[in-house]
């Protein structure tokens, strides 16, 4: 087994998190990117060089949907590992971009899959999946692998045909791929037009006197947030793991929007009823109400549990918060 892994997304999030965690275990990372109009990519960039120039780190543009360059690729690469985290991620925004959605989040695994299929070693791919694919409670009880998918988003269905496709291959080609079924999990890096980094972005910005509202959707809808770095910890002891399985990854407690509002201003003293605006345009055509997940198998194989509390996170990303607007004025 070379220590060698691929990651598409890689200047995403969790990509960065991951990055950083295997180049600390001695992985050599081939980072997979789209081409864009800036060569700034923030979250790799308090790292990346060192690692570049030592060659442990190589960063190649790829088009998800070109299967052929990819083979090629793969072919010099050799890697033992493939996780692909690429995907058009947002859900409020996949029913503005069904299609581009569907494309990337539903079908680049496509490419990968036939890409390796084609190889002669033996690759394992770890695909991105989401609680999304559940569409919320529906009466159940804790989520786990064993419960049904009934998506409520373009990015949901995008996410449970790449988990579908991936058990079809499993199963039709006998190849190594292996499903996370993971639960919101957010941290400084987050995307600023997420829920949790767009409340401590805003409470930064009120705080230092530059932003005096904050427009929200649904604040009643519930989530399992964790910290993206105990995430990314389980998506290494996924492939890891002796036999190709799925995982859901989640923290088994859950809080509505309002709740992590309330927690972050009360941080800075501040009552979030004064300062978020309730606004009917951010709601969703189709809302996800809650989500919770039962991570019980990861625990009970992986020996994974979330170690980050829902205070920690929320301290961790308003510390981060604050800084930047400081440095920023
Ligand atoms: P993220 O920050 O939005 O990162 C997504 C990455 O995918 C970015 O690097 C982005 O490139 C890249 N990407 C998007 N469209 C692409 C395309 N057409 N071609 C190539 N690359 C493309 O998401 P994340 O939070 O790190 O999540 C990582 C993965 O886990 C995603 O698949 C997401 O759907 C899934 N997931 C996330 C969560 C969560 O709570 N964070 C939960 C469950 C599942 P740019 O950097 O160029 O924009
Ligand atoms: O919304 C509500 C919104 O966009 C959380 C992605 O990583 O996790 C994430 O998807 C909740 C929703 O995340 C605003 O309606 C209210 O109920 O932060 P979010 P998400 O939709 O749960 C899953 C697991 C993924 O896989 C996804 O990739 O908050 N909400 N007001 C709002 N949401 C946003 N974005 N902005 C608002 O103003």
């Amino acid at each position: 087994m070379s220590r060698t892994i691929v990651v598409t997304g890689i200047a995403g999030q969790d990509g960065s998190y991951l990055t950083e965690l295997c180049l600390n275990y001695g992985f050599k990372v081939h980072g997979f990117v789209r081409r864009t109009s800036s060569l700034k990519r923030e979250r790799l960039d308090s790292f990346s060089q060192r690692y570049i120039s030592e060659g442990n780190l190589q960063l190649h543009y790829v088009d998800l949907c070109d299967t052929f360059s990819i083979h090629q690729l793969l072919l010099k690469i050799q890697p033992s590992f493939i996780f692909n985290l690429a995907a058009q991620s947002h859900v409020g925004i996949s029913f503005d971009l069904p299609r581009e959605t569907i494309q990337s989040t539903g079908l680049g695994i496509l490419s990968l899959l036939e890409a390796v299929r084609h190889l002669d070693s033996e690759v394992t791919i770890y695909q991105a999946g989401s609680s999304e694919m559940f569409g919320g409670m529906l009466g159940r009880s804790e989520l786990n692998e064993s419960s049904g998918f009934f998506p409520k988003s373009p990015y949901g269905a995008a996410k449970v045909l790449a988990h579908n496709l991936g058990i079809l291959y499993r199963d039709g080609y006998g190849m190594d791929i292996r499903n996370g079924i993971l639960f919101n999990h957010e941290s400084p890096r987050r995307g600023e037009n997420f829920v949790s980094r767009k409340i401590t972005l805003s409470a930064a910005r009120i705080h230092y006197g530059i932003q005096r509202k904050v427009a929200l959707g649904n604040l009643e809808a519930r989530r399992d947030w964790g910290h993206a770095k105990d995430y990314v910890e389980a998506m290494l002891k996924i492939v890891l793991h002796k036999e190709a399985d799925d995982f859901v990854i989640a923290t088994g407690q859950m809080y509505t929007v309002s709740d992590f509002a309330e927690k972050v201003f009360n941080k800075l003293n501040l009552n979030y009823r004064d300062y978020v605006e309730k606004d009917e345009r951010l709601f969703r055509p189709n809302e996800v109400d809650d989500l919770l997940g039962d991570a019980r198998k990861a625990h009970e194989i992986l020996g994974w549990s979330s170690q980050t509390t829902f205070d920690e996170l929320i301290e961790d990303m308003l510390e981060s918060d604050l800084k930047l607007v400081r440095d920023s004025i």
